[in-house]
């Protein structure tokens, strides 16, 4: 089965229903269908066939939905691009893709034109499960980011298996303002909408100042969210948290770990324990808390069905319970390896089990909690950052001499990226090389701080020792 078999149970089933609501305006699962169907058509004229490849470089939007929707139907592979990216970002993943079409706010209006005129159905294209459905680019350092080919039965097992577990159905009222270009919304929001049947409210984005009215005015169910955005309901009116929550279902978390005090101050708050789920871009969604018994504070949860987890020492054997080593995992929800790049794939799995990179412990009672990575990654405000990439655009600075970039806790976004500066002698004018940044690289992942040093601390292989750099600044 293809991802449109699925979804025809919505648009077929619930055609008259209220499907999505957007700015202020109401369409039909059969409304959403239709003009899916319609850009499809455009996107024939335009010479697409099956296994090409479409970018996108949009903000939540219906048109961003519609585009998605037709490149499943006609069997094109959709590639989200994060649209806080900048050029110098931009430029590897669409070498990398090779799409037939960047799709961006310029390209749009022609690309709506065309579809209006198109017809409202569309023959079924043949398509079997393990066809590629997306690629979703992780975000690595230039050069080596690399595109998780995510095929239609990947996004199928991962919404039926949130359905389940998260007994998410068509009486649900989803509130989604998450960005769609990564797999949180794309693959756990989009899916989860069209699986169910629900109404979904679509936001362009998550906006703190605006968030509670947009609960109190829409009254949803169900709230997917990356911890930031719990952090910043936390300042709701204790009045209007309590109201918000006594129409709310379910409130999940995921992308980044959520912090046992916010998990205890937002049930405090809201009367809702936050329902914690682990996933990647590579694997969708891997393991969650029940929605039933303990959400256990700290842990993710357990392996989803069809999901298996296990965990390894530096020696590649199993640890016993309570013992951390790297996990790894298998099953129908992994992807299906990267674009074009058979060594980085070969290098990601083991035996057929796929390294995750991410350090786990498993408790006597079968519950995983995340202690860590493998790799320097920092993790801010649910985006991924990998420093290595903000110290080469750092070095390329003619003032800069030796850059790193290190995590720093941060109340609300989990941790905020800081650089280090050895200068190339003479001054360092960092509020020049901060607009540089600002300039060439997305806004999330420009330092919050540029703190010059005289050297930066290394090991004695020459190697940054990161977890020294605060006292280097002292
Ligand atoms: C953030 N910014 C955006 C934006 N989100 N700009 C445009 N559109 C968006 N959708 C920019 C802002 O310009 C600002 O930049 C900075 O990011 C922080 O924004 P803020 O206004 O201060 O918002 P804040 O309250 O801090 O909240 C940020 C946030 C955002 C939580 C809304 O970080 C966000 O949407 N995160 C979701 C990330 C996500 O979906 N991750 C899933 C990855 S998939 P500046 O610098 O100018 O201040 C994955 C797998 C899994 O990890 O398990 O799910
Ligand atoms: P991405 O590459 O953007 O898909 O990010 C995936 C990474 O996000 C995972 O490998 C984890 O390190 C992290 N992640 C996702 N969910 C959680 C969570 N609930 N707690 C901690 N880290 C998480």
């Amino acid at each position: 089965m293809n991802l449109r078999n699925w979804f025809d149970t919505s648009f077929r089933l619930r055609s008259d229903e209220p499907a999505l609501e957007w700015k202020g305006a109401t369409y039909t699962f059969g409304e959403i269908d239709a003009r899916s169907n319609r850009m499809a058509h455009a996107l024939s004229a335009r010479g697409f066939q099956r296994g090409d490849r479409l970018a996108l470089y949009l903000a939540n939007s219906i048109d961003f939905i519609d585009i998605f929707l037709a490149c499943v139907k006609l069997g094109v592979i959709f590639v989200p691009v994060n649209i806080l990216y900048r050029e110098r970002e931009l430029s590897h993943i669409l070498s990398d893709s090779e799409p037939k079409l960047f799709v961006t706010e310029k390209e749009l209006p022609a690309l709506r034109a065309e579809a209006a005129a198109q017809p409202a159905d569309l023959r079924e294209t043949p398509l079997d499960g393990e066809s590629p459905a997306a690629l979703v680019y992780t975000s690595g350092t230039t050069g080596v980011s690399k595109g998780a080919i995510l095929t239609h039965n990947n996004f199928a097992v991962n919404a039926s298996n949130l359905l389940d577990a998260w007994r998410i159905s068509s009486t649900d009222r989803f509130l989604l303002a998450l960005p769609l270009f990564h797999v949180h919304a794309l693959g756990n929001g989009l899916h989860c909408w069209l699986f169910s049947g629900c109404r979904m409210r679509l936001l362009e984005r998550f906006e703190h100042e605006k968030a509670a009215a947009e609960f109190l005015d829409f009254r949803p169910t169900l709230f997917f969210g990356v911890p930031t955005m719990y952090v910043r309901l936390l300042d709701t009116p204790p009045d209007t948290a309590r109201e918000i929550g006594r129409g709310m279902r379910l409130f999940v978390s995921g992308s980044a770990p959520l912090p046992a005090q916010v998990l205890e101050d937002f049930r405090k708050l809201f009367g809702h324990t936050i329902l914690e789920r682990y996933g990647m871009t590579e694997t969708i969604m891997n393991i969650s808390n029940p929605y039933d018994g303990e959400r256990r504070p700290g842990s993710v949860g357990f392996p989803l069905p069809g999901v298996q987890a296990r965990i390894l020492n530096e020696d590649g054997q199993e640890v016993p319970d309570g013992e951390t080593g790297e996990l790894y995992l298998k099953g129908p929800n992994v992807f299906a390896g990267y674009w074009r790049r058979e060594d980085a794939t070969r290098s990601a799995f083991v035996d057929g089990w796929f390294k995750t990179g991410d350090i786990a412990r498993r408790s006597p009672d079968g519950y995983y909690t995340l202690c860590g990575r493998r790799s320097d990654l920092i993790i801010s405000g649910g985006f991924n950052i990998y420093p290595r990439e903000i110290e080469e655009f750092l070095m390329e600075q003619p003032e800069v001499a030796e850059a790193a970039v290190a995590g720093e806790p941060d109340h609300r976004r989990g941790e905020v990226p800081v650089a280090y500066i050895v200068p190339r002698g003479g001054d360092c004018d960092t509020a020049a090389l901060e607009a540089r940044c600002r300039e060439n690289l997305a806004s999330f992942k420009c330092p919050r701080r540029f703190i010059v040093v005289e050297k930066l601390p290394r090991n004695a292989l020459g190697k940054v020792q990161k977890h020294l750099l605060g006292a280097a600044a002292q």
